[in-house]
């Protein structure tokens, strides 16, 4: 072993193979230690601060919005997981390198660290509600992992007399002995930092524990205007169509929040101001919900849904109307003289959403929910009051984690996603869905049941169409509606002929305008075109004999 011939006469054979592993060894273990104290500190500063956390804040902050519809196409919720392993690749790739150059020249290594570190502060102060002390977390990680590391590095570096190892071992030459100490060394780091970082979670869990007992002893009262019962016909009994109702725990997710924010529903405000408001209105939750209780079911859609995806779905949600609130704070629409034509909303982890008061206000159901499909809201949906308006794009009206509504214009201020270059004013773009077959399915020939989605809230589905190869388009049986605000539920009996076919579909509106053929991007306002499905449709099974 070359390494070890190498060792016999030089203490420090900086150039072999192990020696690099050894030193990367040291780097890494170092970070971990670092990320555990950041952890810890975080705990204690606030959740969001921690360095990782903090720089795929940052990176959500800043991804340009052609990479962001790449990633949510391409991986979905899972996109804020990509992103955390690809920080922490980067990390690793990083400590390794500090490790290999600390050995070789001690201040360029913990030169690395530190800036790897002012990244990270820098990250965690330019987050949106962040104050000097989000800088806290990084700084106490960069100095906990340039300390250890001199102290690998110093372990590594030390010649020691072949023989003289204090536990007695064999001799084995001095880089032997020096790999013994060195792996304890490393495995004392390791357990010390699998400590604190554990601490840590169980602090930051203990920080939000107040946020957990709030949730789990809300009971929700009562409705005051209950929402009439959904109707059973609005589910169709096909294998594979959505339920009418998402469930919430299969409720698609959409935010920037890297770590969902757990809000204490005892210390929770709401403040609404600005222009047009003659009379500011603070509002904690007993006060919110003093209010008359409105039930209304209501269909969410993102505007970053492709035609055919899943970011769509379906709640009874429960709420205070908002209108009346404003109304309350002596807020007039622009239709009757009113000053301000937008409401921003803004969210406790500092998303700003912006909404046209004139829809809020024109009659329909626009909520300060506080319930979803007869629980208080999940805290990944909004707990403890989001808001919902039904017609308009979540990113345009259905702030979560809600602590402030402010009035103002539509030309003083761009909210997030205005400034990402999303357009100002989004109502929802009519669109169907076909759930059932699946793309790439192998349906056998015969009968097959086609089913699926489609949605223009508050504008409703008067007809939902099918085409198979392009063919005429042939009418679908609807499911029966529950609203204007609801998506509806349609299903079409294809008698399907073995070999490759394309169904296409599209809907119409309560106003009588078709879905519109022509594709065009979820930027800058809502996809369009037609959900089209290819499959392969199998030779029937022969009729059976007999
Ligand atoms: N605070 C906050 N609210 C938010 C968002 C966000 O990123 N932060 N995303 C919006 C977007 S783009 C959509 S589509 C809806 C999704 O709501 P859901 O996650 O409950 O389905 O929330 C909206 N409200
Ligand atoms: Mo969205």
């Amino acid at each position: 072993m070359t390494s070890e011939k190498a060792g016999q006469g030089d203490p420090r054979p900086r150039s072999s193979h192990r020696y690099t592993v050894a030193a990367a060894t040291a780097g890494l273990a170092a970070a971990c230690a670092g990320l555990a104290t950041a952890q810890l500190t975080a705990a204690w500063v606030r959740p969001d601060a921690a360095p990782v956390t903090a720089v795929g804040g940052a990176v959500v902050d800043r991804t340009p919005v052609g990479l962001r519809e790449w990633a949510v196409a391409r991986f979905g919720t899972a996109d804020k997981l990509v992103l955390t392993l690809g920080i922490v690749a980067v990390l690793v790739l990083l400590a390794a390198a500090a490790g290999i150059l600390a050995v070789r020249r001690l201040p360029a290594g913990t030169a690395v660290v530190g800036a790897v570190g002012l990244l990270g502060a820098l990250a965690a102060v330019s987050r949106p509600q962040a104050t000097w002390r989000d800088a806290l977390p990084s700084a106490v990680g960069t100095l906990t992992t340039a300390a250890v590391l001199y102290l690998l590095v110093r372990a590594l570096r030390t010649p020691r007399p072949t023989g003289a190892h204090p536990t007695g071992a064999p001799p084995g030459g001095a880089w032997a002995l020096d790999r013994r100490g060195f792996g304890r060394l490393v495995a004392a780091t390791l357990a010390a930092a699998a400590g604190i970082g554990y601490a840590g979670r169980r602090l930051g869990a203990h920080g939000s524990a107040g946020a957990t007992a709030s949730r789990t002893g809300f009971a929700l009262p009562p409705p005051d205007v209950p929402a009439p019962p959904v109707p059973p016909g609005a589910n169709l009994p096909v294998p594979g169509i959505s339920p009418f109702l998402t469930p919430n725990r299969d409720f698609y997710r959409v935010d920037t929040a890297l770590v969902v924010p757990r809000v204490d529903a005892g210390t929770w405000q709401l403040r609404i101001h600005g222009e047009g408001v003659t009379r500011p209105l603070e509002l904690d939750l007993p006060a919110l919900l003093s209010r008359p209780l409105v039930e209304h079911d209501i269909t969410l859609t993102c505007v970053s849904n492709p035609v055919g995806g899943p970011y769509a779905g379906n709640a009874r949600w429960l709420g205070v109307r908002l209108a009346d609130l404003l109304r309350e704070a002596g807020v007039r629409p622009p239709s009757q003289g009113g000053p301000a034509d937008q409401l921003v909303a803004r969210s406790v982890d500092g998303m700003t959403i912006g909404t046209p008061v004139e829809t809020v206000m024109d009659g329909r159901e626009a909520l300060l929910a506080v319930g979803m499909n007869g629980e208080p809201l999940p805290f990944a949906h909004g707990f403890p009051v989001r808001m919902v308006v039904p017609g308009l794009y979540g990113y345009v009206s259905a702030c979560k984690w809600l602590r402030e509504l402010r009035l103002t214009t539509f030309s003083a201020y761009d909210a997030y996603w205005v400034r990402r270059s999303w357009a100002q004013q989004a109502p929802v773009k009519t669109q169907s869905r076909i759930d059932t077959p699946r793309a790439g399915a192998a349906p056998a020939a015969g009968r097959v049941a086609v089913a699926g989605v489609a949605w223009a809230q508050h504008r409703g589905i008067s007809r939902v169409e099918v085409r198979v190869d392009g063919g005429p388009w042939q009418e679908a049986r609807l499911a029966d509606a529950d609203g204007v605000d609801t998506w509806r539920l349609w299903t079409w009996p294809w008698e399907a002929t073995p070999g490759r076919h394309t169904l296409q579909v599209r809907a119409t509106d309560g106003t009588g305008a078709v879905q519109t053929e022509r594709s065009t991007p979820t930027v800058p306002d809502g996809a369009t075109g037609l959900h089209t499905v290819t499959v392969r449709v199998r030779p029937g099974p022969a009729a059976p004999e007999r």
